[in-house]
């Protein structure tokens, strides 16, 4: 049976661009919109259905756009709201939606109502942030400290006030309670979405209910009151899609975002995959060993929990975590069979994948030996703590190395040839060297190049039912080298089977996954039997539809 009456983005593969680090067209040494524009027909060849578009809004960029001084209009830097235009319309004939990141728990200090609420309490933008007079003892309200460094309360002399600011003091979070602030955002969206946007990815979504008095911050009180009423006034009877970023979900808490009958998201970006594998004192900056079973465990719970309700979105890589074939595979040897394998154990899950830019070519982290070579301020903040700690500058540079968000955030690896083929001029970050051998060029030229697979699992889901709305079962949990699963959809069947090691093994295959059928895509070798007792090769992934 066909199911056509699903959602556009259920069938498609979504991508994530970063712009400043994707194509820069004019030689300034950051990416820009025209750039993007100039890279549409690789996108649609890659057989993608929509675009994230990392923040272009007009940004002082201290996190790189996350920091918006004007949501209504573009970063000189990215091009003008007529490329914006121009991009989206470009988008749209090959069959592409730009879908919008929306930053609305903070603006940056330099948006214009931050200047006019720091310069009095009367003026209404005053009451679009969060102000609360000292602590008894005259400092601040309470000791809370920002996600970047250094504490979350900032004085302004002019108001007598401390303002909150959960991520920098240049990052002043907006507040949520006063309906005013919340009617500006829902026109603003409404402003976006009549220019013909495909929807939008959501900033640290679970951070908007918050209430700082009691100090609940993720998930608060006020969460799934104001969701709602922003979907009512700006999302409902469009057809886009929306999608929540949120460090705290849990599968207990994802229904209440993106359940049928919530009337909020379509889905939510969740980390719990990803945090499965943080320290618990250090966290990112000191991970554990890779431990499949974990990982899988986090994984199938997901699924579990969003089987009829809900949807789930895939993904190992965006712009603040590290190179996904360095962390989950092997960057090395075995880096392009590594890399295809977990883009077909990731995009035949149930639910919708998404591509970080680069990840389609195998990118893997880079080595930075000097702190003047990152750009991130995260590193920034965590470098005053680890020195006031009295950490060795070798152990900063190790951690910053393995999950810095600058691994991600070089440029673009589009050539071999000087700065990667990202720019002309110098740029804003340096390219990874390795981008002599890993380039899209070279990749796209070799017929098993690691792009090859992401073609063809794009198209497989845009063909096949089963893989966007199959049942979805796990298989041998507890196998700590082998991830596997099925997928059944009114009588056809598949079965896709990996093994996450670097060694050849055999896998006694359960007596379920026996069986004939034809490969769908494999990354070591077409298929078309699964045999009771299964040799596979380091890194070998496949799909197979039973007969
Ligand atoms: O990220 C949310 C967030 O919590 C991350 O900053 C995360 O804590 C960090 O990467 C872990 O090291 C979003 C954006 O994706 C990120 O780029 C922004 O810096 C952040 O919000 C603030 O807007």
């Amino acid at each position: 049976m066909q199911r056509d009456d699903l959602p556009w983005w259920k069938k498609a593969t979504g991508y994530q661009v970063y712009p400043r680090s994707f194509c820069d067209s004019d030689g300034d040494g950051i990416g820009d919109i025209p750039g993007i524009i100039s890279k549409l027909d690789y996108l649609a060849e890659l057989g993608i259905g929509f675009i994230w578009l990392s923040p272009v809004y007009r940004s002082p960029m201290r996190d790189n756009g996350y920091d918006i001084a004007d949501y209504r209009d573009i970063a000189p830097e990215f091009g003008t709201l007529d490329d914006f235009d121009r991009l989206v319309t470009e988008a749209r004939t090959r069959d592409i939606g730009i879908v919008m990141d929306l930053v609305v728990n903070h603006t940056s200090n330099e948006h214009d109502w931050f200047k006019k609420a720091c310069a009095s309490r009367e003026a209404p933008e005053h009451a679009f942030y969060i102000w609360r007079d000292p602590g008894p003892d005259g400092g601040p309200p309470n000791d809370r400290t920002a996600i970047f460094g250094g504490p979350a309360w900032h004085w302004v002399e002019a108001v007598g006030q401390y303002y909150f600011a959960y991520f920098s003091a240049h990052q002043p979070d907006l507040d949520w309670q006063n309906p005013d602030l919340r009617a500006e955002i829902y026109d603003m969206m409404n402003w976006w979405l009549d220019r013909g946007i495909a929807g939008f990815r959501m900033d640290v979504v679970s951070l908007l209910g918050k209430d700082v008095d009691t100090d609940r911050l993720e998930e608060g009180p006020y969460l799934h009151e104001y969701l709602q009423e922003m979907h009512r006034q700006t999302l409902a009877g469009r057809d886009v899609v929306s999608v929540g970023e949120s460090w705290a979900v849990t599968p207990r808490t994802a229904p209440l975002y993106c359940g049928r009958d919530r009337g909020e998201l379509d889905m939510v970006f969740q980390f719990n995959h990803v945090g499965q594998g943080w320290d618990e004192t250090f966290g990112k900056w000191k991970p554990k060993p890779f431990d499949l079973v974990r990982f899988k465990r986090v994984l199938f719970d997901w699924q579990r929990a969003l089987t009829d309700d809900g949807w789930n979105s895939l993904f190992l890589s965006n712009h603040d975590l590290p190179r996904q074939v360095s962390v989950y595979g092997d960057d090395g040897r075995w880096r392009v069979r590594s890399a295809k394998m977990l883009a077909i154990v990731m995009h035949l899950m149930k639910g919708t994948p998404f591509v970080y830019q680069g990840e389609e070519i195998g990118m893997t982290n880079v080595v930075f030996e000097r702190l003047d070579q990152f750009r991130d301020l995260e590193i920034e903040g965590r470098y005053a703590e680890m020195m006031a700690q009295g950490l060795a500058m070798e152990d900063f540079l190790a951690g910053a190395n393995l999950s810095g968000r600058d691994n991600a955030r070089v440029p673009m690896q589009w050539t071999g040839g000087p700065q990667a083929g990202f720019t002309t001029g110098t740029p804003w970050i340096e390219v990874n060297p390795n981008h002599a051998e890993i380039n899209v060029a070279a990749d796209r030229a070799d017929p098993d190049g690691v792009s090859a697979t992401y073609r063809t699992l794009a198209g497989l889901r845009r063909r096949m039912p089963v893989i966007v709305q199959g049942h979805f079962a796990p298989v041998t949990e507890d196998d700590p080298r082998v991830f596997a699963y099925t997928r059944e959809l009114d009588g056809e069947r598949l079965a896709v089977i990996a093994n996450f090691s670097a060694e050849a093994i055999v896998f006694q295959t359960p007596d379920e996954l026996v069986g004939e059928g034809e490969c769908l895509v494999a990354n070591a070798g077409q298929r078309t039997a699964i045999e009771a007792r299964l040799e596979l090769a380091p890194y070998e992934a496949f799909a197979l539809r039973y007969r």
